[in-house]
């Protein structure tokens, strides 16, 4: 990096000590903008790049919460709501024990872009807090979930700020927040929040958009090269809401997932990912992938090591960021390895994402890949600001259709750079320019 950006750059670390993962999520954006600004120097004026990597409000709060013993605990609550020059702050909620105010914000950062390309009117933030749901009773998810949202409720609202799922986060945890919500303000506000039940508000593809998205993603990349998923061998990671419906959608297309995994380790299935059983254990069990191996026979579960051993044509990762790293990067494309489509948010490190580049493989970010989740999130919203509900077939053409739009923008956006095929420069400068033309429309806000 150099010059303007690369000032901007240091500034950022300098100002978010500590924060890794912001660093490096805004590293990746400000290098493919070094051509923007080379081409159109208006872009870094009036301290455009300044303001959009300072998010617009933080709010961080404390939340006390009772477990089952009538222990109290105290976790961090967080909402950044960074960016709402396209529309109110739209973007997920995680909780997780990892989760500190960079991991938020650089999920943030991300979720401008992401929500930009998606072209629905929708801007970036993003929310959660260091809660850990594993192993907790509904009763006790349900009493964090209420002190959370009796902070959060101040700050949110349908023209505001709507949060949905995350890591740790989803239909359960919806329902007890948006109950809260509801209590709180004595309005049936269904636009607050989404990914809601389908009796309450929620729209039919909701739960399957991010996986689906993924996969048609990866279907649309193979297409420029005259290729398709038919037949292909796919690993997986995660076996959260991301990965599963990405391992349905692949196996819908004629490919052959044979792997997922969770924080204790990867199962390799040869003949084929079981799904109903792993929805089984996964969704109505709340269990861990070695009850999918005790049930499957010819399925192990590997424990010390790493899914991207496994030897495929097409890799999702859908768990987490910074899952894959230059190692297993180089593992994969010895393996034979052609497509990287992100369902997970950064899973790739930039050792991993530069090997995918210079190898030349279908490589795509999941700002790009896994924006399905989102736009159905604001196709939830369309439905429920009509008072209306579409059906499966309806909302999930309309799903193709966007994921279809930001795949052509990605690429257009390379050509027009002369970066044909860097699907990371394509959406990255694709959304860019859409956020920094309205920035530069509502003046110095
Ligand atoms: P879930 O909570 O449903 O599933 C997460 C999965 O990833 C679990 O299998 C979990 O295993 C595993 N995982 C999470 N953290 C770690 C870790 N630190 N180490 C190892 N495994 C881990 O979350 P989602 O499926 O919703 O989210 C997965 C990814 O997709 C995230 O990066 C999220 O930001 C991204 N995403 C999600 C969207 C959505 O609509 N839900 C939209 C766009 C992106 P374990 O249970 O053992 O922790
Ligand atoms: O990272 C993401 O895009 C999400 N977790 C989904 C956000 C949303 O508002 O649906």
């Amino acid at each position: 990096m150099q010059g303007v950006v690369e000032k901007v750059y240091e500034r950022v670390v300098d100002r978010n000590r500590g924060e890794a993962e912001f660093h490096q999520a805004v590293r990746e954006v400000l290098e493919s903008l070094e051509p923007v600004i080379t081409k159109h120097p208006s872009y870094a004026e009036g301290a455009l790049l300044e303001r959009l990597v300072e998010p617009e409000r933080q709010i961080i709060f404390r939340v006390p919460w009772v477990d089952d013993a009538g222990e109290v605990h105290v976790q961090r609550g967080f909402r950044i709501e960074f960016n709402s020059a396209l529309g109110p702050y739209k973007g997920g909620l995680r909780f997780h024990p990892s989760v500190n105010a960079g991991i938020i914000k650089f999920l943030g950062f991300e979720q401008i872009f992401k929500n930009a390309l998606t072209a629905q009117g929708i801007g970036g933030g993003k929310g959660g807090s260091d809660f850990d749901p594993h192993g907790r009773s509904d009763a006790e998810v349900m009493r964090f979930c209420q002190s959370f949202m009796t902070e959060l409720a101040r700050h949110i609202g349908p023209s505001t700020d709507v949060p949905a799922g995350d890591i740790g986060v989803g239909g359960r945890e919806i329902g007890y927040l948006f109950g809260q919500y509801k209590r709180l303000r004595n309005a049936y506000d269904a636009g607050v929040l989404t990914g809601k039940g389908l009796t309450w508000g929620g729209s039919l593809v909701r739960t399957e958009a991010t996986g689906y998205g993924t996969v048609l993603f990866a279907q649309s990349m193979l297409a420029t090269k005259g290729q398709s998923l038919e037949g292909k061998r796919v690993a997986v990671s995660g076996a959260g809401n991301v990965a599963i419906y990405a391992i349905e959608k692949a196996q819908q297309l004629g490919a052959a997932p044979i792997t997922f995994s969770d924080s204790s380790g990867y199962v390799v299935d040869e003949a084929g990912v079981d799904l109903d059983l792993l929805k089984q254990v996964k969704e109505v069990e709340r269990g861990r992938v070695k009850d999918y191996v005790d049930r499957r026979p010819g399925a192990r579960l590997v424990v010390d090591g790493s899914v991207w051993d496994v030897p495929v044509d097409v890799a999702l990762p859908c768990a987490t960021q910074n899952e894959l790293d230059g190692a297993a990067a180089a593992t994969l494309l010895r393996g034979g390895c052609a497509v990287v489509a992100e369902g997970a948010n950064m899973p790739s490190t930039p050792e991993a994402v530069a090997a995918f580049q210079s190898a030349g493989i279908l490589y795509a970010p999941g700002k790009a890949s896994n924006a399905g989740g989102v736009a159905t999130s604001a196709l939830e919203m369309e439905q429920n600001a009509g008072r209306t509900r579409w059906d499966f077939d309806t909302a999930e053409s309309k799903l193709a259709a966007i994921m279809s739009d930001i795949h052509d923008s990605c690429v257009t956006a390379a050509d027009e750079y002369g970066r044909p095929g860097d699907y990371v420069l394509g959406a990255n400068v694709a959304g860019f320019t859409r956020v920094a033309d309205v920035m530069i429309a509502h003046g110095i806000v």
